[in-house]
């Protein structure tokens, strides 16, 4: 069965590539959606992805509204949003598919206000500090965790 995902992204998230690459890497959001498209493409199979990012909270919250019924798993990465959010947990506690937390660093060997996480208690598994390579982890993941060969 083909199956259908999303990638969402907060607040900052437009940045990547282009300052901190000590921490984010050198990667643009652009680079890495099109290294999920070829992903999917190679895995076969008919999967899709769609890739938004928002810097507004409640721009988030529609999109997840949206995702219910309609899409089979997100993998989230709710930037600063993921530490003071309770709107977007709200939204993802209604959405009754998988969800992946995503995070590019280790939030926990960070400063103290990024260790608690608002997405964390909504999701299925979290991912963190593999840098941007994470999203094509978190995406054959998402497919083994829907029941898909990868
Ligand atoms: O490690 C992650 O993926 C984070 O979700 C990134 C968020 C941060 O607030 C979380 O604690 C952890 C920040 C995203 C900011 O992205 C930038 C990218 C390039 C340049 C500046 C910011």
């Amino acid at each position: 069965m083909s199956l259908r995902l999303l990638v969402l992204n907060g607040p900052n998230l437009n940045l990547l590539g282009t300052r901190e690459p000590e921490i984010y890497g050198d990667d643009t959001l652009a680079d890495i959606e099109a290294r999920c498209h070829a992903l999917l493409q190679k895995i076969g199979g008919g999967h899709e992805v769609v890739f938004r990012q928002s810097n507004h909270e409640g721009e988030l919250v529609t999109w997840i509204q949206q995702a219910i019924g309609a899409v089979d798993g997100i993998i989230i990465n709710a930037g600063a949003y993921t530490h003071t959010s309770v709107a977007i947990h709200d939204a993802l506690r209604a959405y009754q598919g998988k969800i992946f937390e995503l995070h590019i660093s280790n939030p926990h060997q960070r400063e103290a206000f990024r260790h608690v996480s608002f997405v964390a208690l909504a999701a299925d598994a979290v991912i963190a500090g593999l840098g941007v390579a994470g999203y094509e982890h978190a995406l054959e993941s998402l497919l083994s965790a829907l029941g898909e060969k990868t």
